[in-house]
């Protein structure tokens, strides 16, 4: 059987606010994705995702849903997602949207129903606890601010539970009325048409039944990303069974924010639960050869092993951009060859293409409850002060050197970041090793990472220096791609300079 069409792809996550504008406007919609898929091709991702653009307060910009089944006019409406649904497969692209099935927003008819009354029959569409207003039914701690995952409901005299803002109420998926209705929401964008979900913490969804206090030692940290019970398992395999009735290879992509692969790994089930899962732990890993290295290992041991597909994600909507992290655009152009070159399925974020570092957010224009602006600031498409948006302030403020650092500038010179972006994605596209290849640590000098992809049709060799001094190496073949552009299509010189990488041809 052929490898399904999500083990080959390279992702390309949007953030819908901050991507583009089909008219001018401070904020971006569905127009302007629409509007420069030209850019996504010339790159030559395969896939995208969508962060939720659904009707929403926007207390978490758009993560606090208040209607599952329609588009925020901020961002279009349904016709216009259709038409980009359509551009997109017509250009061979495939569109995940993003699935947030753990929580509404508090505006969402469902809990505006739940809350009215205790006797409401939506009532227990959400998580209600008795108890006095003083006394939170357990310890656990909402994420983005130190208080607690519960908020006591006045009128009603009960607790509610939301492992992020008050103002996102967590579903309780032990009632089969909730299953059903996110199983209708995942039926409506199916039909639709969708590739798939990126799901959003889908981890979080079901609850242990005692709801326990978490142990003291972690206590301080969110519950969300401690929160891991067998019922979450059945869940998600009941929603497995939905999406694969489905024809064409539909995906559950999830994002489990739990901190060890190891942990995240379960959520594959025995390849009845999610196709493909997010493994934080390489994001949050420093730029160091024997951290990777171990990195490396603990995903082979845990998600290759059990048959499972990794993924490899540096930068998203919620983290400081690895830009940014790492330090400089030397480490972010070496980065791409992790990203691309080991084993799995690679999920990109817009403007990590350009090297965006995260923008200067000062305390007056901060809107995100979880500080998280400044890898959110607007992507520069040209040179002018609008930068292609049409206003030249728009929600946040522009990334470091906009002026320079855009589309337009970056495209007109050959030797910028976005052409290595581009020369990478395309030698991997040529190469079933690099697609699907198997891989082979191979032994380096300290500071490196090095290995060999495997496939009938011709092995490839990715090394990255992540020292600061040149590194020898033995290696022979000749370079394909090199992180600094220099001697590409001439054999390797057995050197590799500092914070750079090559993709290696090995056939001499
Ligand atoms: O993120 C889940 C999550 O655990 C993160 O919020 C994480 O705790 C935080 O960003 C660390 O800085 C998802 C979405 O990606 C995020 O944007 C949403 O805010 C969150 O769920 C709630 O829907």
């Amino acid at each position: 059987m052929p490898a399904p069409w999500w083990q080959s792809a390279v992702f390309y996550q949007i953030y819908p606010r901050s991507f583009a504008p089909g008219e001018p406007a401070p904020t971006g919609d569905l127009a302007g994705i629409a509007a420069h898929l030209d850019h996504l091709s010339w790159l030559g991702v395969d896939a995208m995702w969508i962060s939720p653009f659904y009707p929403s307060p926007q207390a978490d910009f758009g993560y606090d849903v208040a209607d599952f089944c329609d588009v925020d006019p901020a961002y279009g409406d349904l016709a216009t997602f259709d038409r980009l649904l359509g551009a997109c497969h017509e250009r061979g692209m495939r569109l995940l949207v993003d699935l947030v099935p753990n929580h509404t927003s508090d505006q969402h008819p469902w809990f505006v129903a739940a809350r009215s009354s205790r006797d409401d029959p939506m009532r227990d569409w959400y998580v209600w606890r008795d108890g006095t207003p003083d006394t939170p039914p357990n310890n656990w701690r909402a994420a983005f601010a130190p208080v607690p995952a519960w908020t006591w409901d006045d009128a009603t005299g009960q607790w509610y539970l939301h492992q992020f803002l008050p103002q996102q109420p967590d579903l309780n998926w032990d009632n089969p009325e909730v299953v059903e209705a996110m199983h209708g929401v995942m039926r409506f964008w199916l039909d639709r048409g969708v590739d798939g979900f990126r799901i959003d913490v889908v981890h979080g969804i079901g609850k242990d039944p005692g709801l326990p206090d978490d142990p003291p030692e972690v206590a301080g940290i969110p519950h969300a990303t401690l929160n891991d019970t067998a019922r979450t398992h059945e869940l998600i395999r009941g929603m497995r069974k939905l999406v694969d009735s489905y024809p064409g290879d539909r995906l559950m992509l999830g994002e489990v924010y739990l901190l060890s692969t190891e942990l995240v790994a379960k959520y594959y089930g025995d390849g009845d639960e999610l196709h493909l899962a997010f493994n934080f732990p390489p994001l949050y890993t420093r730029w160091h050869a024997e951290r990777w290295r171990a990195q490396i290992a603990d995903t082979r041991h845990h998600i290759d092993d059990r048959g499972a597909w990794p993924t490899w994600v540096l930068s998203n909507h919620d983290n400081v951009r690895h830009r940014s992290r790492y330090g400089s655009e030397a480490r972010a152009r070496a980065a791409l060859f992790l990203l691309l070159g080991l084993r799995g399925s690679p999920v990109l974020y817009a403007g990590e293409e350009l090297g965006l570092e995260d923008a200067e957010v000062p305390p007056d224009r901060a809107v995100d409850p979880g500080g998280r602006d400044g890898c959110r600031a607007p992507v520069p498409w040209t040179s002018a002060p609008d930068h292609g948006w049409g206003v030249t302030d728009p929600w946040l403020p522009w990334p470091p050197d906009a002026d320079t650092r855009n589309v337009e500038a970056l495209r007109a010179d050959e030797s910028s970041i976005l052409h290595l972006y581009r020369r990478l994605l395309a030698a991997r596209k040529a190469s079933p090793a690099l697609q699907l290849g198997d891989i082979v640590d191979l032994v380096t000098p300290t500071g490196v990472v090095a290995w060999r992809r495997t496939s009938p049709a011709g092995d490839r060799v990715v090394a990255v220096n992540m020292s600061g001094e040149p590194a020898g190496l033995d290696v022979a073949g000749i370079v394909l791609v090199a992180s600094d552009g220099a001697g590409e299509g001439a054999p390797f010189a057995g050197t590799l300079g500092p914070d750079s990488a090559v993709l290696v041809d090995p056939r001499t």
